[in-house]
Order: structure tokens, then C-alpha cells, then sequence
């Protein structure tokens, strides 16, 4: 049955004049299995071809007839290592996939250092496969820019996901270790396939318990089903462990007794999972505790923990979440405020861990200062795979653009083209670590994702972690082609809607800059008006500012200042009003509702006429999906309508919440054209 479980791993037969050709190119498989990567690979192309072609290649051990396809490392393949084939850029991960003559014979190969490479190196095979492209003249080379590609899944050790929309954790605690479901397997599958090559398995708002002997063994279990797969386990750990489940008094970095305790504690990690990633933490953040509880820095913290891990090669994947309510100027500010004095004190096995904008995974936001301004820190980015502010699991919502905006974003820093994405792949500071997370949104939902287009936001981040550079659009048409179908009657149109989808929902949710108008804690649904919120910074009126005059958080050199924290010429044209994109205007100045942007209408015009237009949009998709009724199974295109019908329903609760709250301030009619019809 069609319940996504497969992911965009749906190996089903191809259309048969694609499947002949292909089968032609499938003819002999020579390929090693004897390490558990090596399985796995030659596993997953035996699948892929089985599903796809019908029919499986003969296993071989030399190529005898055309079409052989030849895959492994020349360490473990006699002909392959006769090829000669250039594998020096390719690193550990990298692959090629090539056609070429062996043995007299045309024939596909996939080349890699690594036994890693090597699956990698299929996946990217069958995908070709499954998206129909060409394969006789293959010249494939590919490595990853940025070193860890993790999720960080937000999974608590009771089954329950902080922001999780998708059911329950994948993780069954409970009867792990003795039990391993089949599903972390497919879950390793599908990460593999995309790259992605860490797992924190732990929500950063962290338990003491999950550092305890017998929760260890829980995930040295999981460890051992990842590791065929390349990718390794990290924990989030609670700063105040030594004291919960150490009986220390304190946790204080600098006690030599805390820090005995880590080292001993990582060194025991170690003797269960040889190749541990290391630790995620969030500290001094939303109550968290952390080095700052003792006088303490963020470095002194994370270095402590670096410490015990460096011997073993771990590394610390330190947050820069921060914000207190001490704060009263500005939320956005405080980031950068605590962490750029400390570039150039941490260890060299720390990355920091920074949001990709400055408040908190918002439908946009610029992109955080912090990015360009740590130089001597390598700089992991973190983004939002689950819509926790972006309509939980119904509002179809790509993130790839929102994604390929903040990497493609010009920090200035060192001249034109310091983009973020060449901060975080060290590019720009020459460093070779290098990191992006993904706030998972993964549960046990039969889709995993709480919805099928859910699943395109995995996949494009674990394409992203791979190549910041790529296009999301691109990105978007090969996750159709292997998740729905090759029609292009039916990827065109559903390409062009995932496109627009995330402007749609910053229209019905937060246009022009506007930001946090969600209902407070659950963060669904609009509430611009809540003052219940117990703290100023967790109600919406500290981010719009709305008031008779106008809109907007002035962070000017009027205002906050926030502008400052950017290289200096982006400084000044946030600073400027004139100057500044409008898709940021009210993230940075207090506008007047009669303010005149660049289209000649007033800001209480245009602010109306996007939150209209995000409606119009989702009724756009609504009206797109309709006529694609009968290119895809039944009932995966229910639910996607059904969805759409519900995104549309809040769009327009969206937009005449919002419309009435702001209408209450700014004492304007509606404009004509928008209003209701009598
Ligand atoms: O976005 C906010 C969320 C919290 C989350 C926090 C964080 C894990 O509302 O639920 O906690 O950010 O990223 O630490």
C-alpha cells in the first residue's frame, strides 16, 4: 500500500522502454561483500535494480559480457585497482561513477577510497535510475563540501519529540538494546542515501539519564546498526550531568573533579562505541544549565568537554541559542554579544552550532551575524527540518529555498561572495571542520514525516549538507521523479508549487519582515495580540511593535543597533530604509502604516495585499493539485488534498487574525480591493 513508508527509496518498476535500456547497462554485478558496508551496498543496488528493472544483474567475478557494473574501492578490487582511475579529491566519502571500457567490454563503475564512497556512489546510481537520466556516458565525480551532515533529532528518552510532528521516536528505548527494529535499518537507508553522516539522537533540552551505563548500551546498539552506513551516533548531553547521575556538588568546568568525571565518562562511551561522534550541547539557554551557573564562559564549558573527547576524536557540537530575558534590548543581539569575544578560545575539536538566523527558525529571517564574524571557529549551521513554525505537518511547506537563501546570503566579510554557505564549508577561513544540523523531522508515523512532502524537507537538507551549492529547485524535481513519478505533466506543475510554497506561507504568516506572531508554546496558529506570555521576549507585541504609527522592530543605530553586528556595508543598508530589501523591513525598522514602498502603495496596503496573495497562493496549489488527480496512487494524493484544504482553512485564519489585530492598531480601512464583500 501507498503509505510513504518508502520514502523517496521507491524502488518500483520503471516504464519499460527506460527499463530496457537500463537493463542493458545491469547485465553482471561484480561487486565484494564482505564488510558490513560493502553489504550493504551491494544489497541496496540489488534492490534498487530488482524494483526498478525487474530483474537483478548475474553476481560475477569478472566481466565477461557488455553492461557489467563494477563497484568497490581498489583496495578491494583487483580490477578496479587496473583502471587507474583518479580517486585523489574524493577523500574518504567521495565517489565516481563512470563509463568506460573494462575488459573489452562497455561497462558502469563505482569507484570509491572507502567502502562509504562506495554506497554513496550507488545511491547516486539508482537515482539516476529512478529519475530517468541518461547513463550511458556517466563522468560522475562527487565528494561532500561539509564534513558532519547530522540530524539532530529532538527525541526525549520518554518517546516523546520536543516539536516533533510525526508521532512518536523511532527510538524504542524501551527494548533496545536486545531489540532492533527493522526500521532503523531503513532509517540509516535513507539517511545514507542522501548523505547524511551523524545522528544526535537526543533532544539538546537533555537528560542526566541518557549518560548512564544502561542507556549506553542502548545506543551503542544503535550505533552498531548505523555503522554500515557511515553514519555516527552524538549525544546531547545536560551540562549538569557530574551532578544528577556523578553525585558531584557542581558542575562547574574548571572543578578538576568535574572534569575527571567527563573524561571518564567519554573514555567509557568509547569502550562501547569505538567511533562515537560526540556531544551536542545547548547551555545557559531557556533554563538550561551551563558554564555561565559558575562565572564560567561558553569556551571554558566546551572546552572541558572537548578535553575528554579529543583523545578519542570526538568532537563538541556547542549551541549559540542563546537568550535571556536580562536581555531587554534586543533578543536577536544576544548571540552574537556572548560568542564573537570568544573566537579564538575554543579547542580545535569544538564547532559552534548557530541557528540560521538570529531569533529562532522563523518562516524568514536574515541571516545570523555570527555567520562571517568567528573566523577563527568553525561555524556549523543549524537549521529547522520540523515545521515547528511553519504549520506542524499539514501546510505544505518546502524548505529548500528557505535553505538555499540563508547559504547563498552574502556575509560581505572578506568582499563579494563570502556566502554563508562558504563560512560553514570552511571555505572562507580555511577550516577543515566543518558541520550542518537538522532539527529532525523524523517519528514513527507510517510517512515518517507526518506527511509525504514533509519527506522533501529530509531530503533537500541531506542534499544541502552534501553541496551547499546546489539548487533547491533541482534538488526538488529529483525528489518528485523518485517519490511520486517521471511524468512531467506531473513534476513540472509540483516543482513550481514546492518552489513557491515557502514564500506562500511567509505571506499568510509573517510578510515583510514580520516575525513570532505565533500563539505562544504551541507556536500554531497566529496570535499577535497574546500578552499572557509569562516573559516580554516570549510575547509577539516585543517582535511587531504595532502601534497607531506603525510596524516593525527598529533595529537601526536608532533603534537596537542590531544592524552593527553585520559586516559594515550590509550595516548600512539595513540601516538605511531606503536600502533595505523589503522582505526585511519590519525585521529592521519601525515603519509608519503610510510609509510608501517601492510598488507606490502604503505599508498598510502592501502588508494586507501579502497576507491576501499568501491565501491566493495555497488556493493556487489547491487548484494545481486537482488537476493532478490520477498521476499518483490514491492515497497519497487524498491526503495531500485533504492537506492543502486544511493549510488553506489557517491561511485564512492567518491573514484575517492578523488583518484585524493590525487594523486595531493602525485605525486604517481596508484597502480597496480587500475588503469583504458586503
Ligand atoms: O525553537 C525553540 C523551540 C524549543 C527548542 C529551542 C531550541 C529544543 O521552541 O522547543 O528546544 O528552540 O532550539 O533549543
Amino acid at each position: 500500500s501507498e503509505d510513504g513508508y518508502e520514502l523517496w527509496l521507491r524502488y518500483h518498476p520503471l516504464a519499460s522502454t527506460q527499463a530496457t535500456a537500463y537493463r542493458s547497462r545491469a547485465s553482471q554485478l561484480i561487486m565484494a561483500s564482505s564488510t558490513p558496508t560493502q553489504a550493504a551496498a551491494r544489497d541496496e543496488l540489488l534492490r534498487g535494480l530488482g524494483g526498478l528493472l525487474g530483474q537483478t544483474p548475474r553476481l560475477s567475478d569478472t566481466v565477461t559480457r557488455d553492461g557489467a557494473i563494477i563497484a568497490g574501492t581498489p583496495a578491494s578490487s583487483p580490477q578496479l585497482a587496473r583502471l587507474r582511475l583518479d580517486t585523489g579529491q574524493l577523500g574518504n566519502e567521495g565517489y565516481l561513477v563512470r563509463s568506460t571500457m573494462v575488459d573489452g567490454h562497455p561497462a558502469t563503475v563505482i569507484v570509491a577510497n572507502r567502502d562509504i564512497g562506495v554506497l554513496y556512489g550507488v545511491f547516486h546510481f539508482l537515482r539516476l535510475l529512478q529519475t530517468e537520466q541518461p547513463i550511458d556516458h556517466l563522468d560522475v565525480r562527487e565528494w561532500p563540501r561539509i564534513k558532519l551532515r547530522v540530524l539532530d533529532h529532538w527525541d526525549n528518552l520518554d518517546g516523546s519529540i520536543e516539536r516533533g510532528y510525526a508521532g512518536a521516536s523511532i527510538w524504542d528505548w524501551w527494548k533496545l538494546p536486545d531489540w532492533l527494529e527493522p526500521r532503523y535499518t531503513d532509517y540509516a537507508r535513507a539517511d545514507a542515501s542522501i548523505g547524511i553522516n551523524g545522528a544526535v539522537l537526543d533532544n539538546v533540552n537533555a537528560e542526566a539519564a541518557i549518560l548512564t551505563p544502561t542507556y549506553l548500551q542502548k545506543v551503542a546498539a544503535l550505533a552498531s546498526v548505523f555503522r554500515p552506513y557511515g553514519i555516527r551516533v552524538y549525544l546531547s548531553v545536560r551540562f549538569s550531568s557530574p551532578m544528577e547521575i556523578g553525585g558531584l556538588k557542581a558542575a562547574d568546568p574548571s572543578d578538576p573533579q568535574v572534569q575527571r568525571w567527563w573524561r571518564e565518562k567519554a573514555d567509557a562511551i568509547y569502550q562501547l562505541i569505538p567511533d562515537f561522534g560526540g556531544f551536542l550541547v545547548k547551555a545557559n539557554s531557556e533554563g538550561q544549565p551551563g558554564p555561565q551557573d559558575y562565572g564560567r564562559t561558553h569556551a571554558d564549558g566546551a572546552n572541558m568537554l572537548a578535553d575528554a573527547l579529543a583523545p578519542h576524536g570526538g568532537v563538541v557540537m556547542w549551541r549559540a541559542f542563546v537568550y535571556s530575558q536580562a536581555n531587554k534590548d534586543d533578543r536577536a543581539k544576544q548571540a552574537y554579544e556572548e560568542f564573537k569575544p570568544l573566537d579564538g578560545q575554543f579547542r580545535p575539536n569544538v564547532l559552534l552550532q548557530v541557528k540560521n538566523g538570529s531569533v529562532d527558525f522563523q518562516p524568514r529571517e536574515p541571516f545570523s551575524p555570527l555567520f562571517g564574524a568567528m573566523p577563527k571557529t568553525p561555524l556549523m549551521m543549524e537549521f529547522q527540518i520540523t515545521k515547528e513554525y511553519l504549520g506542524f505537518a499539514t501546510h505544505l511547506v518546502y524548505l529548500g529555498p528557505l535553505y538555499q537563501e540563508v547559504l547563498s546570503a552574502d556575509t560581505l566579510v572578506d568582499g563579494k561572495g563570502s556566502t554563508v554557505a562558504k563560512v560553514i564549508d570552511g571555505a572562507l577561513d580555511r577550516h577543515t571542520l566543518s558541520g550542518m544540523a537538522g532539527a529532525a523531522n523524523i517519528g514513527t508515523d507510517r510517512d515518517w514525516c507526518g506527511s509525504t512532502f514533509n519527506q522533501a524537507n529530509w531530503y533537500v537538507f541531506g542534499r544541502l549538507a552534501w553541496n551547499p551549492t546546489l539548487s533547491a529547485r533541482a534538488i526538488a524535481d529529483d525528489w518528485v521523479r523518485m517519490t511520486f513519478t517521471n511524468d512531467e505533466a506531473f513534476v513540472r506543475p509540483v516543482v513550481d508549487m514546492m518552489m513557491g510554497s515557502r514564500e506562500a506561507a511567509v505571506d499568510y504568516m509573517t510578510p515583510l519582515g514580520l516575525h513570532h506572531l505565533m500563539a505562544y508554546g504551541s507556536h500554531y496558529g497566529p496570535a499577535p495580540w497574546d500578552t499572557s506570555p509569562p516573559r516580554a521576549d516570549w510575547r509577539p507585541a516585543y517582535y511587531h511593535q504595532a502601534d497607531r504609527h506603525g510596524i516593525g522592530f527598529d533595529r537601526t543605530r536608532t533603534g537596537s543597533d542590531a544592524v552593527d553586528q553585520y559586516a559594515p556595508p550590509l550595516a548600512a543598508q539595513f540601516n538605511d530604509i531606503k536600502q533595505t530589501p523589503e522582505q526585511y523591513l519590519l525585521w529592521f525598522h519601525h515603519v509608519s502604516w503610510d510609509y510608501r514602498l517601492r510598488s507606490g502603495h502604503t505599508l498598510w496596503y502592501e502588508l494586507v495585499a501579502h497576507y491576501t496573495h499568501g491565501v491566493d497562493e495555497v488556493k493556487q496549489m489547491q487548484e494545481t493539485w486537482r488537476r493532478l488527480d490520477g498521476y499518483i496512487d490514491p492515497e497519497r494524493y487524498r491526503q495531500v488534498a485533504a492537506f492543502l484544504a486544511i493549510q488553506e482553512k489557517e491561511a485564512q485564519w492567518w491573514r484575517d487574525a492578523c488583518i484585524a489585530y493590525f487594523q486595531s492598531m493602525s485605525g486604517r480601512p481596508l484597502p480597496p480591493g480587500f475588503a469583504p464583500p458586503q
